[in-house]
Order: structure tokens, then sequence, then C-alpha cells
């Protein structure tokens, strides 16, 4: 069965593709030295990785120019379905460290007239403080550093947390070797990644930052958006992210 916008959308790439290769004339041997950085990112799990570090950010423009509310911005690679439901006021599950800096991530969720919506999901993901994902690196477990909530009924949600930092792609794997030999680094600044649900509306996935973070203004994934970066306040030594969602309808 023959699918019209697949054949657009993939004759468009592969003539992207092939403009590039004859305008810098590349070689046999680079092309073959092309397929086997394909393969080799394949065997290392890395082909999310690879294609949300130079892909994932047009992706969020298309969808913010296509819906209102909130922007989003990029998931990465890194988002599992079913992180553990906090409950509202809870906390999401870290490994004790006296280096910890504990934070506090609150906010609501509302409609584009403003009002609260009750029982949306708010999925939260960050790293640990020293730049893994849980489920993903480390044997972290899969329930860390993850956590839904959902909105009362006045559409807040509050969870606690602690900072993430920001993270190195590694840079003994194909994606990280790249960003490097090509003259630029690997680093994301420290992040907080949300993705917010509710009946009736378009899903929101979007990130936040800290203001004045390392990397806030150089992602190597370009994923930062100015209206995420959030300013540097402080509660009885709790960080504090708050996040005020809005959803567009579907
Ligand atoms: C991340 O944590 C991330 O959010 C993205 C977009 C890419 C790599 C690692
Ligand atoms: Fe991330």
């Amino acid at each position: 069965m023959s699918n019209n916008r697949i054949d657009a959308v993939v004759s468009d790439i592969v003539n992207g593709i092939r403009q590039a290769l004859i305008k810098h004339e590349v070689t046999f041997d680079e092309y073959r030295a092309g397929v086997m950085y394909a393969v080799k990112t394949g065997e290392a799990g890395e082909i999310p990785l690879l294609l949300d570090v130079f892909l994932n950010s047009t992706i969020s423009d298309i969808e913010n120019a296509a819906y209102g509310g909130t922007e989003g911005t990029i998931e990465g690679p890194y988002y599992l379905p079913d992180a553990p439901l906090i409950s509202n006021g809870g906390e999401i599950l870290t490994y004790d460290d006296d280096r910890n800096v504990p934070m506090i991530v609150r906010g609501t969720v509302k409609d584009l007239q403003g009002r609260p919506i009750a029982g949306a999901t708010v999925d939260i993901w960050h790293s640990t403080p020293d730049g893994y994902y849980g489920g993903i690196h480390n044997d972290i477990p899969a329930n860390y550093y993850r956590g839904k909530v959902l909105t009362d009924s006045e559409g807040r949600y509050f969870v606690r947390s602690t900072v993430p930092v920001p993270y190195k792609i590694p840079d003994q794997g194909p994606t990280g070797a790249l960003l490097e030999m090509m003259g630029g680094h690997s680093w994301r600044p420290a992040h907080v990644h949300f993705k917010v649900r509710a009946d009736g509306y378009h899903t929101l996935t979007t990130q936040s930052y800290f203001e004045q973070g390392d990397y806030v203004d150089d992602d190597c994934c370009n994923g930062v958006r100015q209206v995420q970066i959030k300013p540097d306040v402080r509660e009885n030594g709790e960080k504090v992210i708050e996040n005020d969602f809005q959803l567009a309808p579907d």
C-alpha cells in the first residue's frame, strides 16, 4: 500500500541529503564511513539521542506554531511513560546525599481562557545530581527521578525532588564524539522535563531551565526557549521551579 505523506517527506529528506553530498563532493570512502557511523550509533543504542540532538527542536517549533498555549520544547530521548504516580505535595524518589539541593516543582495547569484544569497529569523527569537518568544510566531504578502528579481542583500541582545538573552527552559514544568532531561541545544546561496531559487538550512537552545556569545560552540540543528559563527562587533552602502551564484544545 502506498502512502503519499511518507513518499512526500522521505523523498524531500533524500533530496536534501543528496544536495549536501553533491555540494561537498563527498567521496565513496566518506559515504562508507557515514554508513558505518550509523551502524555504530545503532549498536550503541544512541539513534534516539543522535536524532533528538539535531532534529527534535524543529519538531517542537512546528508544534508550537500549530497550537497555542505554553511554548513546548524537546522531549529528548529519556522519557519513560510509566513513571510512578506521586501524591500532590509528595516527593519524587531520589538518592539521599548531603550535597543534594532540594527542589520544589510547582505551578498550575489552565486552559487558554485561564480556567484551571483539574485532574491534569504533570509528568516530570530530570537528571540525578550527577547528570544521569533513572531507568537509562548506571542501573539507577526507572522509578527514580521521575513522577506523575495530578492537579487538584484549582489546577495546582506540587512535588519535591532534587536539583539536576547540566547533562553531558557521553563523549565515548558516537553522538558525543560527533559533536566534538564538529567543533562543538556536548552539554545541555540543567533542566527539568515536563509532559502535561489532560483529556480534550493537546499534550504539552516542555522543559524548564535555571536562569544563569551553565549552557543556558549554548545548549547542544537547541532546546532552550526563553519563557522556560526560570528565575533563581529559593524558599528555606529549597530551590523553586514554578511552572504555570496553559494547554491548547486538541
Ligand atoms: C537529555 O537529557 C535531553 O533532554 C536531550 C534533549 C538530549 C540528551 C539528553
Ligand atoms: Fe534531559
